[in-house]
């Protein structure tokens, strides 16, 4: 299997903790792009996934999964390990904590985007998605309790990711303090070996919080 992937990708690093916890990792060739949502996007990129985003897996027969919620639905599926859980009530709570996780990274990566217009940003997006990610934050922590007793999971994924990209890009929000359940659910996840290893980074340099400073406030 093939994966467009990018080390500083928190959609890629959801794949990458499947990967490890389905056992899949060795199976996938690793291909490193660059995309940005204001850029044109690579061609081998949108050869594979028209919507020009990360992450894109082709498997062995060629089929092309895109969509980190696809992908790793497919691995769950192909490696048996239920971080997709039958149970319905369990299933629905993995998939609104995904949801909560997912949107909240698609905000942090749109407004981190936003901060770099020319011209300036747009102050009633920031306003709006600074509210946004603010009442994300309060329901995952109020549900961090509950997302603590719940088997591991695909909404453990997503949230790893999305509080990974705020620990990376949001260096100065310190969202601990103001997120305790969260902060101690978070400490346990990044304990597990999936997640430890996966951490995203920078592989070219510079600071990656310098342009989010000062923005999100709790
Ligand atoms: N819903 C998608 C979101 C993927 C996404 O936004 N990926 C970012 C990189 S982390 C990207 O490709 N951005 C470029 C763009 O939006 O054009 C998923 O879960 O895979």
């Amino acid at each position: 299997m093939k994966l467009h992937w990018s080390p500083r990708s928190p959609f890629v690093r959801k794949v990458m903790i499947v990967l490890n916890e389905t056992g899949l990792a060795q199976e996938v060739e690793l291909s490193r792009n660059a995309v940005a949502v204001q850029l044109p996007t690579p061609a081998a990129v949108l050869a594979d996934n028209p919507l020009g985003k990360l992450p894109a897996l082709v498997t062995d027969d060629g089929t092309r999964l895109i969509d980190s919620r696809v992908i790793c639905e497919y691995l769950d599926l192909r490696a048996g390990t239920g971080l997709f859980p039958a149970e319905p009530r369990l299933r629905v709570a993995h998939l609104t904590w995904q949801a909560l996780a997912d949107g909240m990274t698609d905000i942090l990566l749109v407004w981190r985007t936003e901060l770099l217009r020319e011209t300036g940003p747009w102050p009633a997006l920031i306003d709006g998605w600074r509210m946004k990610v603010r009442a994300t934050m309060a329901r995952l922590d109020a549900e961090a309790d509950a997302i603590a007793r719940a088997p591991f999971g695909i909404g453990h994924v997503a949230l790893a990711a999305a509080l990974g990209q705020m620990d990376f890009r949001w260096t100065d929000c310190a969202w601990r303090a103001h997120f305790p359940r969260l902060a101690e659910l978070e400490a346990d996840l990044s304990r597990r070996p999936s997640v430890a290893a996966t951490a995203v980074r920078d592989d070219e340099g510079g600071d990656p919080g310098a342009l989010t400073k000062g923005q999100l406030t709790f």
